[in-house]
């Protein structure tokens, strides 16, 4: 080779070369790009803390206190869900009035966890393929199933045993991953504010006494001396039970949120016994709980925001995010309501939330002795059934990159669209408005012998015939191997 010819390959290898550490340079930039104001955590490390749980996408809920106890009712009368969050059943000191000390004197006496209750409980959430079990440690009642030091309203001193050492110990038995529900809501705490009308805090005496009632009893009540002890009761739960992979937070309304419960200062103590953890920014007010409307999205008032009781219509995109949702209508056990979601229901949601970039928490609430309804069971089995078949088109997806299709939802991975059949196409043809990508392969994910389908290039996009003998009665799925990730203009 001439000289000239020499010295135009190293001209152009150095700018290649100059391209590419441009190129890196920037990609290092951008993981060392510091996204947390608070913690100083670059977006890299960011990424690795949240790996498992974006990778997870599918949780089990526990709701289990003294309400389950209730069920529901009180005094003879059952409260029965109205629309929104009104009457459901772990609640129900609220919705039926109940000073503290009564509750707490008809209803302990009642909570007989029987033996073996939690690994039961993990046994099903690992039967339901999920990968992490968020159980409330206290709910607003202020019940705390660890052995707490700092109150006797707490299961070592009701039954005898540490309750939340033999949830975590079973949950880490089944390899499952550990997240706690904390309120910060606290209705047996003698310094939380009870004049809800005038603090904005929402509490059961609020509807049995006059305002001026409530303000004699608020004068002898030091809300500082309460959110105090509500950190060191956090402090308990995060330093005393080993690793702890999820933090739930709740409850915060507009106006009362993040100062309220000096949440800065909590998530720190927080983060500094369990480096890792993730938590929810619940300590901080967010509309998408209840609507879509998620204003800017904060990393330093938690790691994800929780919809809830709805699937974001369009994801929240760049943003992460869990789904939490009953089974059917309320949180806590209820003797009464039989409003479950069906199976496909569960499976349908479960691939929304995948397919929009989400988790998808959903519920358990057990009886008094821990037993979870034999309704939840069976459906939670079934929706486990769905995922041990086709779990791999859901854990360690992303959103869907193209539009939205008609027939169902699409979940990602690198090279890989999962095609999630909701409604069998006419003549099994399935049509995918995607450009015409290169090279492409499809076949049913239920089919071991991955044996190809028809695919045809059409003006519609992507015509794939698919096989009747692989369908699936909630959602069949199919598996397009290509690298055209754009959807047809
Ligand atoms: C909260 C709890 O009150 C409820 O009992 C349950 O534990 C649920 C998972 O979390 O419910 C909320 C909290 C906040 C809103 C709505 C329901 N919100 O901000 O609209």
């Amino acid at each position: 080779m001439n000289t000239t010819n020499s010295l135009r390959s190293l001209v152009f290898a150095t700018a290649l070369l100059l391209i590419w550490s441009g190129s890196r340079l920037d990609t290092i930039a951008a993981e060392n790009t510091k996204v947390n104001s608070l913690t100083g955590e670059t977006s890299a490390q960011r990424d690795a803390r949240m790996k498992w749980w974006r990778e997870a996408r599918l949780g089990m809920f526990v709701h289990w206190g003294l309400y389950s106890a209730a069920a529901g009712s009180w005094d003879g009368t059952n409260y029965s869900f109205i629309n929104g969050t009104t009457n459901i059943a772990e609640w129900i000191q609220n919705t039926a009035g109940v000073p503290a000390d009564e509750y707490a004197a008809r209803l302990c006496p009642l909570l007989k966890p029987k033996p073996g209750f939690a690994k039961a409980w993990a046994r099903l959430a690992k039967d339901m393929g999920a990968k992490y079990v968020v159980f409330t440690s206290k709910h607003h009642e202020g019940f705390a199933l660890w052995d707490s030091k700092v109150t006797d309203f707490d299961a070592m001193d009701v039954t005898g045993r540490d309750l939340f050492k033999e949830i975590v110990t079973a949950l880490h038995e089944e390899g499952l991953r550990v997240g706690i529900y904390f309120s910060v809501l606290d209705w047996h705490s003698p310094d939380f504010p009870t004049d809800t009308k005038k603090s904005g805090y929402p509490h059961p005496l609020g509807k049995r006494m006059s305002e001026q009632e409530l303000a004699a009893l608020d004068a002898g009540r030091d809300l500082n001396r309460y959110v105090d002890f509500m950190h060191k009761q956090a402090r308990e739960v995060v330093s005393n039970y080993g690793p702890i992979d999820v933090l739930w937070w709740d409850w915060s309304s507009k106006e009362i949120q993040g100062d309220s419960w000096r949440a800065a200062e909590l998530m720190a103590m927080v983060r500094k016994y369990q480096p890792q953890i993730i938590m929810n920014n619940r300590l901080y007010y967010a509309p998408n709980v209840s609507g879509d409307n998620l204003d800017i999205f904060d990393v330093t008032k938690g790691d994800f925001t929780t919809p809830e009781q709805h699937l974001p219509a369009t994801g929240l995109p760049g943003v992460d995010w869990e789904s939490c949702m009953t089974l059917n209508d309320t949180w806590g056990f209820s003797s009464h309501d039989f409003n479950w979601k069906s199976t496909e229901t569960l499976v349908h949601n479960t691939v929304d939330a995948a397919s929009k970039g989400g988790n998808y928490l959903i519920n358990a609430g057990p009886m008094a002795d821990g037993t979870i309804p034999e309704a939840i069971q069976v459906r939670f089995r079934e929706l486990g059934a769905w995922m041990k078949k086709y779990g791999e088109s859901i854990y360690a997806t992303t959103a869907n990159p193209l539009t939205e299709v008609s027939w169902g939802k699409i979940t990602a991975k690198p090279g890989k669209l999962y095609l999630h059949v909701f409604d069998w196409p006419i003549e099994n043809r399935l049509v995918l408005p995607i450009k015409h990508a290169g090279e492409v392969k499809a076949w049913m994910l239920a089919d071991e012998e991955h044996e190809p389908l028809a695919v045809q290039k059409t003006a519609d996009g992507l015509t794939i015939t698919l096989k009747p003998g692989f369908q699936n009665p909630y959602d069949s799925v199919v598996v397009l191997e290509t690298d055209a990730t754009s959807a047809k203009q």
